[in-house]
């Protein structure tokens, strides 16, 4: 389902943008569950989550149609090609910039992973619009290149090229965890919500302990979401229990050596999405 063009566009800008992605009744179930989370949900603790933004973590214990867009298949297409098999959600947490935030500072999203720049990528992330995203409401703002910094340079607005990301509710940025960007600010009178799950190397910590995060609402998941959590394995033994695979605790059918997604897109009659996922024995 990928095709050469999101490839291209993602290695040359750091970015791609895939509009309109979601269908109007996917869109609408996201915005219900969001609105209970978000009528209680807590502002930020400091300026980068935003004193005038609601951040809520952990979407996927929290309501399932979440699940949509973190395994959506136009993403995973990509995705599989960045990212090594059984690659992990690192975080998936709604953002709700309200009228009057300011600007995020600049900023990379997989900086904290003590690795010398420049380096690829040790994640990638996702933010779909659940509002429209207009330059007055605060649309992420992107340096298109800046993936291929070093570790000296820094945003300098005066020189760099600076995009905002303006799309359609329901579209969604990809972009590296090596891109600088932000988000902007809201000077309109609505709100600008975005979801945003972000994806790591199978070898690396995930953010949001997304185990527990979940609980036992893993259950009732598709296997590439349990896959996605942390219910698999990075060959040979990365993310084992008791020397086994971690599916046993949560799946009583679970056979050695069984790819259950493989299986359950040939009965679908899909293939799309299955070379980054792959179901090692015991
Ligand atoms: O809200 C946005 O547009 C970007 C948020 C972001 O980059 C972050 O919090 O890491």
């Amino acid at each position: 389902m990928t095709n050469d063009v999101d490839r291209e566009s993602y290695e040359r800008d750091g970015y791609v943008i895939f509009e309109s992605l979601l269908t109007v009744g996917e869109l609408g179930a996201i915005r219900d569950d969001l609105a209970p989370l978000l009528a209680t949900g807590p502002k930020g603790r400091n300026d980068f989550e935003g004193f005038e933004s609601q951040r809520v973590y952990g979407l996927l214990g929290k309501a399932d149609s979440f699940a949509t867009i973190v395994e959506h298949p136009r993403v995973l297409a990509l995705l599989d090609q960045l990212l090594l098999p059984n690659y992990l959600l690192s975080a998936n947490l709604v953002i709700n910039l309200l009228p009057g935030e300011t600007a995020q500072n600049w900023h990379i999203d997989d900086g904290f992973y003590p690795l010398p720049r420049p380096r690829p990528p040790v994640s990638v992330g996702t933010i779909w619009a659940i509002d429209d995203f207009t330059a007055e409401n605060g649309a992420t703002e992107l340096i298109p290149g800046s993936h291929r910094w070093g570790a000296e340079r820094i945003v300098s607005t005066d020189a760099d090229t600076v995009v905002k990301a303006v799309m359609p509710a329901g579209s969604v940025i990809v972009f590296s965890g090596q891109l600088w960007h932000r988000g902007g600010a809201n000077r309109s009178r609505g709100t600008r919500c975005c979801i945003s799950p972000q994806y790591c190397e199978p070898w690396a910590r995930q953010q949001e302990n997304m185990l527990l995060a979940t609980g036992d609402l893993a259950v009732k998941y598709s296997p590439r979401v349990q896959s996605l959590l942390g219910y698999s394995i990075h060959p040979p033994f990365m993310g084992h229990i008791n020397g086994q695979h971690p599916l046993r605790l949560i799946d009583p059918t679970y056979t050695p050596g069984m790819d259950r997604l493989r299986a359950a897109a040939i009965l679908e009659g899909r293939t799309a999405s299955s070379a980054g996922f792959v179901r090692e024995a015991d």
